[in-house]
């Protein structure tokens, strides 16, 4: 039996005491970025007040701190999705910087006019408008693996898009609009049988559940410190070594150099050939905290509770007969999208926020999405370990209270 003290954890996110509109919050926005816990919190202040000094150049006890600090989280970051070597992890921006490191480096070197990048239909802008820059660039093409009604991939379309020009495919791990959760390394499997490398968008996967590179066998994953209880303005490319040691840098500047003079630059090691100027040094720490705050909860528990969070908030959702839920998979994490006859979801989400409900609508950054369902928007709740059943039930009740404003 899994015990899971959600009331307890509730107490480590200062957020969710909140009041918001003199109503207690209820936060069901955590795909679009999660809460932080006040150990998270804590290092960045601390690091601020105690720490901070530039990394990699100091000979000065801060500097070597920091260092310290912002390398051991490279290892941690190693062992949490079990990298074979911290040269195959890269400190970018968030999901978005990854994949246009990728698509600029990788891309740029692989892919020629005629060649095929292969997405699905159920992707982030994030990981479609890169691959769209490169093909504009190159004349490669990009082809579309279809989805089905329900939101699931059509994996036989996709072994049927995979052919010689196919450089590269770029996947999600879970859909952000969907809450689909595509069966990662069947699909890797499938492009691996034809010596085409994988990139995994694990935006919204690694809040939600162990990863494991090696398992899945992907070449390149993404994700994003601010989606997994850590600080924005960071995010980690995983990347295979002998995929980056042939990669171009993306960017160029300090840090990423050996050296230079004005005939040649000598780039640095990996990974920090892929790191050009002062990265985000308290953010990086922060995700330190973050992963090992997760990490001490259990990925197994976490799973658990939000699978039981999806399921009492489905069948909640589905008593209200006028709603329809958008993305039906049967493997689908705690996202739930949903539209309701007759009412523009923008007027949802503003009205249930009178009521302290913070949910998103719009097109999620998918609009590929909406349009394959016909719709032009989605309100959706997605649910992350520190939600409860009866948050969910709150908003079943602001939805009511929405339909009876709104007829
Ligand atoms: N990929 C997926 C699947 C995402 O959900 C997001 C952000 C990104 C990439 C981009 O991540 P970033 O950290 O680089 O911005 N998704 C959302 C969302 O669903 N609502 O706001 C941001």
């Amino acid at each position: 039996m899994i015990t899971f003290d959600v009331e307890r954890i509730r107490q480590d996110f200062p957020i969710l005491r909140q009041k918001v509109r003199g109503k207690p919050l209820v936060y069901l926005d955590s795909a679009a970025t999660s809460q932080k816990p006040q150990v998270v919190i804590e290092a960045i202040s601390n690091y601020y007040q105690a720490e901070n000094a530039n990394i990699h150049r100091g000979v000065y006890y801060l500097s070597e701190i920091a260092t310290k600090a912002y390398e051991d989280t490279r290892l941690k970051v190693k062992e949490t999705i079990n990298a074979n070597s911290i040269k195959e992890i890269v400190f970018v921006r968030g999901s978005t910087e990854g994949i246009n490191l990728v698509a600029s480096s990788y891309g740029r070197k692989n892919a020629k006019e005629g060649d095929e990048i292969v997405i699905s239909a159920m992707e982030h802008h994030s990981n479609i408008v890169p691959w769209q820059m490169l093909c504009e660039e190159t004349g490669a093409k990009l082809r579309v693996i279809p989805i089905n009604d329900e939101g699931e991939l059509i994996v036989e379309e996709f072994e049927k898009l995979l052919n010689k020009k196919t450089k590269l495919v770029a996947i999600v791990h879970t859909s952000n609009s969907l809450g689909t959760i595509n069966p990662i390394k069947r699909l890797v499997d499938i492009a691996h049988d034809r010596n085409v490398p994988v990139l995994v968008d694990g935006a919204q996967a690694l809040p939600h559940g162990k990863i494991d590179v090696k398992k899945l066998g992907c070449d390149f994953f993404v994700f994003s410190s601010h989606k997994v209880f850590g600080p924005t303005g960071v995010g980690v490319l995983y990347a295979k070594e002998t995929l980056l040691e042939k990669m171009a840098p993306y960017q160029g500047g300090g840090d990423m150099i050996k050296s230079v003079t004005f005939e040649k630059t000598l780039y640095n090691d990996l990974p920090y050939r892929f790191e050009a100027g002062t990265p985000n040094i308290a953010g990086v720490i922060g995700l330190s905290k973050a992963l090992d705050y997760v990490a001490g909860i259990g990925y197994d528990k976490i799973a658990a509770h939000e699978h039981e969070l999806l399921n009492h908030a489905t069948a909640a959702l589905s008593t209200i007969k006028t709603l329809r839920i958008i993305g039906t998979a049967r493997e689908k994490a705690a996202v739930i999208s949903f539209v309701i006859e007759g009412i523009h979801p923008h007027d949802v989400g503003t009205i249930l926020d009178r009521d302290g409900i913070a949910v998103r609508t719009g097109h999620h950054c998918t609009q590929p999405v909406m349009e394959r369902f016909k719709v032009p928007a989605t309100s959706r709740a997605s649910f992350a370990f520190y939600n409860t059943k009866a948050e969910a039930d709150f908003l079943v009740k602001g939805l009511h209270n929405v339909i009876k404003l709104m007829n």
